[in-house]
């Protein structure tokens, strides 16, 4: 691998890793920052890297700690991004400034799929994707992370895209940008909090290791494009579409109302929607990102018995 920059803090424990090819896993900070309230945000981003250790990988938790990029957080870290309020919240755009300036930031799943790459991480698992947003015929508000899916080779684990979004928008999106999107055990593409969004999955396969030949293939054809697994939540966590869709309409309609734009929509509609179930997306969120945690750590252990 080559040298990283001056500014790269990956742990030794990462980085041994690493060097002996065995299974890592990245996870996201944003989700801590601007994701979940405080203390759920911690706590789940403790346990779901318990969970990928006991899958067998190594979790490095990627962010922007005083202009330092960290591959793998310690828990002050951790506690210090799900407690700031001044925590930036970085898109591959904003990675410059943040570490220039010396400063705070959580990755998006663009940029933590960006320095995951540059740090040799081929799979990572978060929750949701961003996608397309709704009325964004209007607003042009498309996520970073699916231009980043088509030109960075990290395999993202997530629970689909949230019903907050445009979901055909976004497949229609993710194919022509040639992303691959595989369903995991489903033939319908999941909606984060749900496991139906009406829309067939694009693929779908049945294992991890399937998954694994999949990534492996890709990487062999020099198809320098990621991949979306997503993983549908489990039926026994999951919130059905019809209950979820009053929440998200409301939500939307009074975001667009306040005038809520750009970076601060999603976090704004995730807390909004939090409160209009009455904490039960929270709960959703949470069980599907261990799951999510769970996948990637079995695809990662396949993927590195492969190199
Ligand atoms: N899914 C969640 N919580 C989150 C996000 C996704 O359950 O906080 C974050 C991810 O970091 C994702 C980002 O990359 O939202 C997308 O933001 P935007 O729509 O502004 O690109
Ligand atoms: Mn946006």
């Amino acid at each position: 691998m080559q040298a990283l920059p001056e500014y790269f803090d990956v742990t030794a424990e990462v980085a041994q890793a690493l060097a002996t090819g065995a299974p890592v896993v990245a996870l996201e900070s944003t989700i801590v920052s601007h994701g979940m309230p405080y203390p759920e945000n911690v706590e789940t981003a403790l346990s779901v890297e318990r969970i990928i250790r006991d899958g067998g990988a190594i979790p490095a938790t990627i962010a922007v700690i005083g202009g330092r990029v960290k591959v793998g957080l310690n828990e002050d870290e951790l506690e210090r991004l799900g407690r700031a309020s001044d925590v930036l919240k970085l898109s591959r755009a904003d990675l410059p400034h943040a570490i220039a300036a010396g400063r705070d930031g959580a990755t998006t799943v663009a940029a933590t799929m960006l320095l995951a790459d540059g740090a040799g991480v081929r799979i990572f698992a978060t929750g949701g994707i961003g996608g397309v947003h709704r009325g964004a015929e209007r607003t042009f508000d498309i996520s970073a992370d699916l231009y980043e899916l088509a030109r960075t080779p990290v395999t993202v684990v997530c629970a689909g895209a949230k019903a907050l979004l445009d979901i055909p928008a976004t497949l229609e999106m993710l194919e022509t940008l040639g992303v691959p999107a595989i369903v995991y055990r489903s033939g319908e593409f999941p909606a984060f909090w749900s496991r139906e969004s009406g829309l067939p999955s694009p693929l779908r396969f049945d294992s991890a290791q399937d998954i694994a030949r999949f990534v492996q293939t890709q990487r062999t054809l020099g198809l320098s494009s990621g991949t979306l697994v997503a993983n549908p939540i489990d039926s026994a966590d999951e919130i059905p579409r019809e209950e979820m869709e009053p929440c998200i309409a409301a939500a939307a309609a009074e975001a667009q109302d306040a005038g809520i734009r750009g970076k601060a929509l999603t976090p704004w509609l995730l807390e909004r929607i939090d409160r209009l179930t009455s904490g039960r997306s929270l709960t959703a969120n949470v069980a599907l990102i261990k799951s999510n945690g769970r996948l990637a750590a079995e695809i990662a252990a396949f993927l590195s018995n492969t190199v």
